[in-house]
């Protein structure tokens, strides 16, 4: 393996791995003794990392009921003492980048490439970016207070910048939180209960719940003040028949099957490197990823072309090495779901290029052509690296096909052309529009869906919105400067 981290890290998570092997919940400032629980395993290898207990509605209320008594003495305390801590866990997470890069990898299966370049450097850069928030969201937000105690449920894609982009706006605005992370990979959520320890953060602000389904749907039954949540459409859904009536507070980030627009006049070459970074990168397993090619006519078969032989180049393999491109699939279960998706769309008449299912957890890259509009392969999230690329002839057929779908998270429009481009962003119903580029997030930029995609946002302004709670403030609108007459 040619490491991407240096040996001497991976044996750092080897031996903290070794030191822990069962975790228990972190409640009131301290890890619980561990129990009954599940086994976290490296789907790259099928080796099991560590056990992690499995909460039920006692530990969930042991957890609410600390970030229930940590949250008045946090919220006093002054924007700029809260800054400092969130600086604090800023910067140690950047002194350990290279352990939680190694720790991530293992558990999900994603290259060392990006959690090392891509998700432990934006992590700390949320953090960052919140610690300036807490700073400035008395006079920011004037009039307006903390939810109190936020339950936040994340997925297994992006399991420390999920947990980033959910507990550092929570906790700049003065709540506490009980996070659950997904059951597949817990154990950068476990490491991180380790660093507000390290940090000295008051006990009861941070408190983290591992577990399954189970745990989540005890976390919505608790009584907490808002439920943040990142997974899917069903569970999402769930979770607003829950809350509905309760006057708790839900934010919902959910599926996507975003287009990825390639109009006549794109530069073909830059389009194809926004492929890889959109549905290659991660192993397509993003909520926003240019899931949908959709590509003028007149270019689709030198772009097919391009794409495919940019395609057969990349290095599907060990997580760890950084030479590799596309990892592994988080869990077998998620590899059949995706195999399925490819095998009745091409029963029912597609074409499947590149997508062979490879042994242990991995799946080539690959895309479905000559799909119909109405095949589920178009519609439903296949949430791998699995794109499907059909044509359009006109601008208002690309806005027709684009729109043609339940979900509204993101979408990526090709073209040299700042007019045409503009003109079809306005024509997408998206939260988030990329022109010439896919998959950039920023701490700054709120994120977030339309339709299906769910609702509220997450980064910015309007993500610390979400974690206050008080009249509307007038105070924006009222101080904008007189237009020029
Ligand atoms: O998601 P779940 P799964 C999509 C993607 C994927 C599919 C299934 O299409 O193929 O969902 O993935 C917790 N109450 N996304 O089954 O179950 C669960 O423990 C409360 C898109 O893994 O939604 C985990 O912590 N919580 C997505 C989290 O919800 C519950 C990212 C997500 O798991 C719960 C992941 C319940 N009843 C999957 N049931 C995105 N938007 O990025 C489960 N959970």
């Amino acid at each position: 393996l040619d490491y991407g981290a240096s040996v001497e890290d991976a044996a750092a998570v080897r031996d903290w791995l070794a030191q822990h092997q069962k975790f228990g919940h972190f409640i009131g400032g301290s890890f619980t003794q561990p129990g009954r629980g599940f086994a976290t395993s490296d789907p790259a290898t099928g080796e099991v990392l560590a056990h992690v207990s499995q909460g039920g509605d006692e530990d969930v209320g042991k957890a609410v009921k600390a970030a229930r008594k940590a949250q008045p003495a946090w919220a006093a305390l002054s924007g700029h003492d809260r800054a400092r801590y969130l600086y604090a866990i800023a910067r140690t997470i950047q002194k350990r980048e290279r352990f939680l890069a190694v720790l991530e990898t293992l558990d999900n299966g994603k290259p060392i490439r990006e959690t090392r370049d891509i998700d432990v450097p934006l992590v700390v850069r949320h953090f960052y970016h919140h610690a300036g928030w807490a700073e400035l969201a008395e006079t920011e937000f004037p009039g307006l207070r903390p939810l109190g105690v936020c339950g936040q449920i994340i997925p297994w894609n992006f399991p420390l910048l999920m947990l980033a982009w959910k507990v550092a706006p929570a906790l700049a605005a003065g709540n506490t939180v009980v996070l659950k992370p997904a059951e597949y990979t817990p154990l950068t959520a476990l490491a991180f209960a380790e660093i507000c320890q390290h940090v000295g953060l008051p006990a009861g602000v941070v408190n983290i719940v591992t577990g399954d389904g189970e745990t989540g749907a005890a976390l919505v039954r608790a009584k907490t003040d808002k439920i943040a949540f990142t997974g899917s459409t069903e569970v999402g859904r769930a979770i607003a028949h829950a809350l509905a009536g309760s006057g708790r507070k839900l934010t919902l980030e959910l599926g996507g099957k975003s287009p990825f627009v390639v109009m006549e006049d794109a530069d073909l070459d830059a389009a194809v490197e926004g492929v890889v970074d959109s549905i290659w990168f991660n192993q397509g397993e993003v909520c926003c990823a240019g899931s949908r090619i959709l590509v003028a006519e007149s270019v689709s078969a030198r772009f097919e072309a391009l794409l495919r032989a940019r395609m057969e180049k990349l290095r599907v393999g060990a997580p760890l090495d950084k030479s590799t491109d596309v990892g592994a699939i988080v869990h077998p279960v998620q590899k059949e779901r995706i195999l399925k998706i490819c095998r009745d769309a091409v029963a029912a008449g597609a074409e499947l290029v590149g997508g062979a299912p490879l042994a242990g957890c991995f799946v080539a890259p690959g895309y479905l052509r000559g799909i119909a509009p109405a095949n589920p392969g178009m519609s439903e999230e296949i949430f791998g690296p699995i794109a499907t690329l059909s044509t359009f002839r006109t601008p208002d057929e690309a806005a027709d096909l684009a729109n043609n779908t339940r979900y509204g998270l993101a979408a990526s429009i090709w073209s040299e052309s700042a007019t045409v481009a503009t003109d079809m962003a306005a024509r997408i119903k998206a939260g988030v529009v990329w022109i010439n580029a896919a998959n950039l997030f920023d701490a700054a930029a709120p994120f977030g869906g339309v339709k299906d995609s769910g609702y509220g946002r997450e980064g910015g302004r309007a993500g610390m919105r979400d974690y206050l709670t008080g009249p509307e403030v007038k105070a924006q609108a009222e101080s904008k400067p007189a237009p020029i007459s």
